[in-house]
């Protein structure tokens, strides 16, 4: 599935042997072989979602037991999936190239469990693992959490649902699906009922022990992580950049998708791994552009071989 341009291929590999600032944009067709869904087009997570019904402040403020499910569901997917040869690549150049920065829109630890160095990783929209009090006024209280589920509530998809009741039926019907091939219930899939889970069964701050923890992800409208702005900021003012790949990522999500212009207005070429060539970088072509169509768990240990 792999349809690369054998001349890019060289002349790729002759701009990255002279290169010593390069930038790395991430997005979920990095772990799409780990078997990790993407979130738009088919087979998306979202596909029978509106992402805004659930990746917002407001949606988590109206049914915190529903976000709560879906990150759930998303935290032990990402805990059954291991890192590709892609996550172990780029690892690997954050090692021998001290300018290295990988820019991650991806929230699923799987940069991190392949020995990204974190000084050369930047998690443009935080982790699913971070979890933190979402008390406004100043608890404060934020940890690292990987434990599956994360408050027993969260384990069974069918908790909650009444036994005798035609959605319970459903679901219990598609969950013995699942199971008899391997898999766990498709929590995007609009025919699998989601059990209503009492708020006071949701994961609870344990120091105010008052209001409710939320995964520390960044919604739509949330400012990302500071000190992660400021991290790509002054890398980006600390000079001339050679070159920026774009893996994996449909280029739509803003701030994220403007660092490619970013990095060009600091000379840098454009590199973009993705399945799909209608997903291009935001502000388009240009001439001396690379395009290597395929998935990136296959192309990007060649690329960086
Ligand atoms: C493969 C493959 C394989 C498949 N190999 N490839 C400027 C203009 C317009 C709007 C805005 C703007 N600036 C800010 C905004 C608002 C908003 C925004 O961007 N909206 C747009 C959608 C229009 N941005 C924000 O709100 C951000 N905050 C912010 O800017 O704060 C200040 C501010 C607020 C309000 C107004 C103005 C300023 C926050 C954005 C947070 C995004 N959060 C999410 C959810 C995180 C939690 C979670 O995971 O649930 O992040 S949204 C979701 O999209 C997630 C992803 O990280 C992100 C990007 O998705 P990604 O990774 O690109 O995935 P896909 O599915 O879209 O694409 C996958 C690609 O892989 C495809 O191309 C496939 O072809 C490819 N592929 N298999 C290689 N094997």
């Amino acid at each position: 599935n792999v349809a690369i341009n054998t001349k890019g291929l060289a002349s790729f590999h002759e701009h990255l042997k002279k290169s010593t600032r390069v930038l790395a944009l991430l997005g979920a067709g990095l772990s799409a072989s780990s078997g990790l869904p993407t979130f738009r087009g088919a087979g998306g997570l979202w596909r029978t979602h509106d992402a805004t019904s659930i990746a917002t402040p407001e949606a988590f403020n109206a049914d915190p037991s529903l976000v709560w499910q879906f990150y759930s569901y998303r935290r032990h997917s990402a805990l059954q999936a291991q890192p590709n040869p892609a996550h172990f690549a780029l690892a690997e150049l954050a090692r021998k190239m001290p300018g290295f920065q990988a820019l991650s829109q991806n929230v699923d630890g799987l940069s991190p469990r392949a020995d990204h160095p974190p000084e050369h990783l930047q998690l443009l929209h935080g982790s699913l693992f971070d979890v933190r009090c979402t008390d406004r006024r100043g608890c404060g209280y934020s940890e690292t959490n990987f434990t599956d589920p994360i408050v027993p509530a969260l384990a069974i998809p069918t908790s909650g649902i009444d036994p005798s009741s035609d959605e319970a039926r459903q679901a219990q019907s598609n969950q013995v699906h699942a199971k008899q091939q391997g898999k766990d219930l498709d929590i995007s899939d609009i025919n699998v009922p989601l059990p209503s889970v009492a708020t006071h069964d949701l994961p609870i701050c344990p120091k105010c022990q008052k209001h409710l923890l939320r995964p520390g992800v960044v919604w739509f409208g949330e400012s990302l992580p500071k000190q992660v702005l400021d991290n790509v900021d002054d890398f980006v003012e600390a000079g001339a950049i050679d070159m920026i790949m774009v893996i994996g990522t449909s280029a739509k999500v803003y701030p994220a998708a403007g660092y490619t212009e970013v990095a060009r207005s600091k000379g840098a070429r454009v590199c973009v791994v993705n399945m799909d060539e209608n997903d291009r970088p935001a502000g388009g072509w240009q001439e001396g552009d690379w395009f290597f169509k395929g998935d990136a768990a296959v192309l990007v240990p060649m690329l960086l071989e």
